[in-house]
């Protein structure tokens, strides 16, 4: 049995801007190229949907996507066995064409009461939505059983994953999906509860959301794939070195399939050593050149750091004009707050240098007023140690006093 696994569509990120359409487009390409390469069923590893409760708009999109699967030719894959959900959940016409299986995301998921956008696509016959559940297809006589857990708050994961306890199948492949941050797979704020070994070894084949760039590894006997999103929700590393596609799994073999449709990414480093706003400029523009044109807009970010020369700041630069100039074939964005100006240069090494000399609180403390005193000029006979144990001391006005005694 050939099995497709798209992950995190994100469908409605960025909609209404520029960017809106990407998300469709590279969603209806992953789901054309997965028939077209003669998928029996097609697996979605949660983060369908950008937001919790999207728009009208946004929901009728979705809807015209994933009739495409159903609407395709049934290769004779056959749901033959669910386990810990009602079969009159699953509609006959998700079961048609080219069968779709998906988790919820963290970005979909509201409180038990609540339906989510996921179960909506469910309810309207287009797919089948699993949560702690397990479906089983059968073709030609070969099984796969699905089980999926969808996102769930990371302090809880290991909690509703123990309490679920799935089990595999005997003599059938079994796949286990999921859609959480993984200890060494971590999505940035994330607190993960659940490391590798939590999970089951002894399944064929591992799946998580989530992440957004791929990453294939090993669990147990089997293996684990992270397939990555469709689009490009942060610009990062990661997003401008993977390129972003989604999986075949048949045989124990994975194959990824790279997509066309998304804009390619160019993220760069630029480092400063008191620069002035317009060598910054003239380094972002230079390197602005060399990348090459390309139909769809590229999405180019520049990582800014280091420092300023005397007197000017981050804001001094002037980026928005940046954009704007290029508009016409990049997608510009900056991140530069780890631009430094030279007053914060200054402090940052004070602080690192009575680090180093492993000075106590109240001996940093006193360094740090002396330099002070130094830089404003205040005069020499003023002992910064004697005058910021006055200053921490019960009463305050004792550093007046001995401030009159030595200014005298
Ligand atoms: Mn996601």
């Amino acid at each position: 049995m050939r099995v497709a696994i798209i992950s995190d569509m994100h469908l409605g990120y960025a909609f209404n801007s520029e960017r809106g359409e990407d998300p469709f487009l590279q969603a209806a390409e992953a789901l054309e190229k997965a028939i077209e390469k003669g998928a029996d069923l097609i697996l979605v590893a949660g983060d369908i949907f950008d937001s919790r409760v999207p728009t009208q708009d946004v929901l009728g999109r979705a809807m015209q996507l994933f009739i495409n699967p159903l609407t395709a030719k049934n290769s004779g894959v056959k749901l033959v066995e669910t386990i810990g959900k009602e079969r009159s959940e699953i509609s006959s016409t998700a079961l048609s064409g080219v069968p779709v299986v998906a988790i919820h995301g963290t970005h979909e998921r509201r409180g038990r009461e609540r339906t989510n956008a996921v179960q909506l696509l469910e309810r309207a016959g287009l797919l089948i939505h699993i949560h702690c559940q397990t479906v089983v297809f059968e073709k030609d006589g070969e099984k796969v059983a699905i089980h999926g857990m969808s996102g769930v708050p990371e302090n809880y994961a290991r909690k509703v994953l123990e309490t679920w306890n799935p089990r595999k199948v005997e003599g059938v492949k079994n796949i286990f999906m999921l859609h959480q941050s993984i200890e060494k797979y971590i999505y940035t704020g994330d607190n993960p509860s659940l490391k590798i070994e939590d999970l089951p070894q002894d399944f064929d084949l591992v799946i998580d959301g989530h992440i957004h760039w791929s990453n294939e590894d090993k669990i147990g006997s089997g293996k684990f794939l992270i397939p990555g999103s469709t689009v490009v929700t942060q610009m990062r590393q990661a997003e401008a070195d993977n390129p972003k596609g989604f999986y075949i799994y048949e045989n124990e073999k994975l194959e990824f399939v790279k997509l066309e449709t998304p804009r390619q990414v160019f993220y760069k480093k630029l480092g400063f050593k008191e620069a002035k706003p317009d060598e910054v400029v003239r380094q972002i523009k230079a390197e602005i050149e060399k990348i090459p044109t390309s139909e769809r807009k590229p999405l180019v970010r520049f990582l800014l750091s280091g420092n300023l020369a005397e007197g000017f700041e981050a804001s001094s630069i002037d980026l928005s004009s940046l954009i704007g100039e290029y508009d016409d074939h990049l997608i510009l964005s900056f991140g530069k707050e780890k631009l430094e100006t030279s007053e914060m240069l200054r402090r940052r090494h004070l602080i690192e240098t009575l680090m180093e000399r492993q000075l106590s609180v109240d001996e940093m403390g006193a360094e740090i007023l002396k330099k002070h005193l130094e830089s404003i000029e205040f005069p020499q006979n003023v002992d910064a140690t004697v005058l910021l144990e006055h200053l921490s001391g019960k009463d305050p006005s004792g550093a007046r006093e001995y401030l009159k005694e030595v200014l005298q």
